[in-house]
């Protein structure tokens, strides 16, 4: 089998750290226990090599044998494929599991990521637009509410959509976004309490920090 190789930043500044998504790609390596190895990019200079594995100069990418895919959904895929630890085999709740992944990245991120870039930027005011990104926010965690009222994880046992959903929803939190929505709150420490987070968290923690 393939080296598994995950690629960050070198270094990032306090704000995201335990936030860049490479954390998503740890956590299921770690759950999966799939060994892997981590490679930095210069998170100042980005080279035409780093656009070649990710257009928009971003990251993670993880590179499996000759294969190198980007977008942490696309790459938490991959790994389901590699994993049914990760991603169920019976096809109805591969299904869910699958739907829920998309409803996480499209439907929950899609709102969550722009408020709580606002709260990081101190933009949360009385302005129409934090008006329009609290409702927008609101209209999908009061959705999510229920589901999450119901069962422990979104496709019955922990999966990758898991994974994906606590980490959209880990930065709402961070501001108190999920005060009015316990279960999502109870979801995201149900989640995060996890061996394989706690150690995802701390990994990626320590590799900033050995770039001071
Ligand atoms: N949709 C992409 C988003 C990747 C992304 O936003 N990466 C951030 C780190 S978490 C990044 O590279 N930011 C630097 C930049 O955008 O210049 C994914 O899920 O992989």
């Amino acid at each position: 089998m393939a080296e598994l190789i995950l690629t960050t930043f070198d270094w990032v500044p306090d704000m995201p750290r335990g936030h860049v998504r490479d954390l998503r790609v740890r956590w299921a390596l770690e759950e999966a226990g799939l060994p892997y190895r981590v490679e930095s990019v210069p998170f100042r200079q980005r080279d035409a090599g780093h656009f070649s594995h990710q257009p928009f100069g971003q990251v993670p990418w993880l590179t499996d044998g000759d294969l190198s895919i980007f977008e942490s959904g696309a790459i938490l895929l991959h790994l389901g494929n590699r994993s049914e630890t990760l991603l169920p085999a019976a096809p109805a709740r591969r299904a869910e599991a699958v739907e829920w992944l998309f409803a996480a990245l499209n439907s929950v991120e899609m709102a969550g990521l722009p408020w709580s870039m606002f709260k990081f930027l101190g933009y949360a005011d009385d302005s129409p637009g934090w008006k329009f990104l609290n409702e927008f926010l609101d209209a999908r965690l009061k959705h999510l509410e229920p589901v999450l009222a119901g069962r422990e994880w979104l496709a019955g046992t922990f999966s990758v959509a898991d994974i994906l959903m606590a980490d959209v929803l880990r930065p709402v939190d961070r501001f108190d976004g999920l005060a009015a929505h316990p279960a999502c709150r109870d979801y995201v420490a149900r989640a995060t309490a996890r061996p394989a987070f706690v150690k995802a968290h701390a990994d990626q923690m320590a590799h900033f920090a050995a770039a001071d």
